[in-house]
């Protein structure tokens, strides 16, 4: 064992270079190449590597300090044949990375050759001549918290940094990690107000009247996660379209009796989620999700269609399996089944999961289009409204007929326009004339 005192290598033209990230601390075991500072001068970062592998026993330098050729920054000890074979002074700085605002200008090559320059491309797209960490266009930091932000799958432009002169250092990525994991908005970037989601106004409304505070239900709080993070990730599209179902109304009625028999009530739903299946089938791309790369679509070869449910303590989703199985009683029953466990608050997870495609019902209580959040990881969702008697024109007069407003809103990533408006009007068709479901 030796104790190798580590200098700075030869780092090109640089002179009296900013410290700005220390890597290693006392204690630290350290490989060869290992980065153990950062330094950065007005035109470009580099890291340190470690010239040996061992343990560091002293850090003799801080963030801030200025240093340049020679200085003496912390001593390892050496462990094992490194010590003989890779004497401090051979050490070579990493590939310098240029700092976003000087991208344009290129850095003086330094005279020990390391290896070519590889700014990433979010650097170069983000570089600016300008203050950019006032725009909060780009940023700072160094190679190696972008390699530990692509590692993690982190974008940068997202975090802001906490380091010096608004650097990002590692804590500020895990960070962010942490808060996308908890479902929050990424604060950082909302704190820059810049390329992520700028926050809303707080406001005090007392100034302006009497106000009264009442905490988010349970269920309100987690449904308002989930739709917010379909609101961030999916670029929805919702294609708006009605159905005549004076038909299947008509033959509903005419079932009521039947139906209260079986120890069920028919509601215009069952028939939809029939016609919808039928419609999942012809169209797959609507009974799909997309593989989290966003490279590939995955199909379902099952059709659950989860019901939203407006229960007291908020909205639940649960799941109707198999719906291209069962008929109509039995789908009313499972209907009426999963809405009363619903509102008691009795759903299982298993209630809840593996659904397909959604729907949300407000024909019952009105209003005539509305646009409905996709249930990500599912790529679509219809919206029900309240069905109205209105004259329709036949060609020769006009007659009077039930129609039911929906929408469908769907992930454009998964679904393009033509198909979505091909498959409003397939259902459309399919609950205008109910002979079609069984073709
Ligand atoms: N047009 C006209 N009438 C309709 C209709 C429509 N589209 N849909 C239902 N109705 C009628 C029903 O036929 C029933 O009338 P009758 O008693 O005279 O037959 C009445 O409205 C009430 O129906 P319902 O709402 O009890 O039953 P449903 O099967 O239509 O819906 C359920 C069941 C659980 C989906 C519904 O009760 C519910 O909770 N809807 C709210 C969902 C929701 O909040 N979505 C919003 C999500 S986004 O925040």
């Amino acid at each position: 064992m030796s104790v190798e005192q580590i200098k700075i290598p030869d780092i090109g033209d640089f002179d009296s270079v900013d410290v700005i990230e220390v890597l290693v601390s006392e204690g630290d075991v350290v490989a060869v190449d290992d980065s153990l500072l950062t330094l950065e001068s007005d035109k470009a970062t580099m890291e340190i590597p470690s010239p040996v592998s061992g343990k560091v026993t002293k850090v003799s330098v801080s963030v801030g300090d200025k240093v340049s050729e020679g200085a003496y920054v912390l001593d390892i000890e050496v462990s094992g044949e490194a010590a003989a074979s890779a004497p401090a002074a051979e050490s070579k700085p990493a590939p310098a990375e240029k700092a976003p605002e000087k991208v344009a200008e290129p850095a003086p090559a330094p005279k020990t050759e390391p290896a070519p320059v590889q700014p990433s491309p979010v650097a170069i797209a983000n570089a600016k001549p300008v203050n950019t960490q006032e725009m909060g266009a780009a940023y700072h930091a160094s190679p190696s918290v972008r390699a530990f932000a692509r590692k993690l799958g982190a974008e940068l432009s997202q975090v802001s940094g906490s380091g010096p002169k608004g650097r990002i250092i590692q804590t500020d990525v895990e960070a962010f990690i942490k808060s996308v994991m908890q479902g929050s908005a990424p604060a950082s970037a909302g704190a820059t107000g810049g390329a992520g989601i700028p926050p809303v106004p707080v406001i005090d409304f007392s100034q302006f009247g009497e106000t009264e505070t009442e905490e988010l239900g349970r269920i309100k709080k987690i449904s308002g996660k989930f739709l917010h993070t379909s609101w961030l990730n999916v670029p929805h599209v919702t294609q708006f379209d009605e159905c005549d179902i004076t038909e299947m109304d008509q033959f509903r009625k005419d079932m009521k009796a039947t139906a209260e028999k079986q120890g069920v009530k028919l509601t215009p739903l069952v028939f939809v989620m029939k016609a919808v299946v039928k419609a999942l089938q012809d169209y797959p791309s609507f009974n799909a999700s997309l593989s989290p790369d966003g490279q590939s679509i995955i199909k379902k070869k099952y059709y659950n269609i989860g019901i939203a449910v407006d229960t007291p303590n908020g909205l639940v989703v649960p799941v109707v399996k198999d719906v291209d199985k069962k008929g109509i009683y039995e789908l009313s029953r499972d209907l009426m089944e999963l809405s009363v466990k619903a509102r008691d608050g009795k759903l299982s997870p298993a209630d809840m999961s593996g659904g397909c495609f959604t729907i949300s019902s407000l024909g019952g209580i009105g209003g005539t289009q509305f646009t409905p959040i996709v249930n990500a990881p599912e790529v679509a969702i219809m919206g029900l409204s309240k069905a109205k008697m209105q004259p329709v024109w036949n060609g020769k007069e006009f007659e009077p007929r039930l129609m039911m407003p929906f929408s469908v809103s769907y992930d454009h990533r998964a679904v393009d326009g033509a198909e979505g408006v091909r498959f409003t009007t397939t259902v459309s068709q399919y609950l205008s004339d109910l002979r079609q479901l069984i073709l």
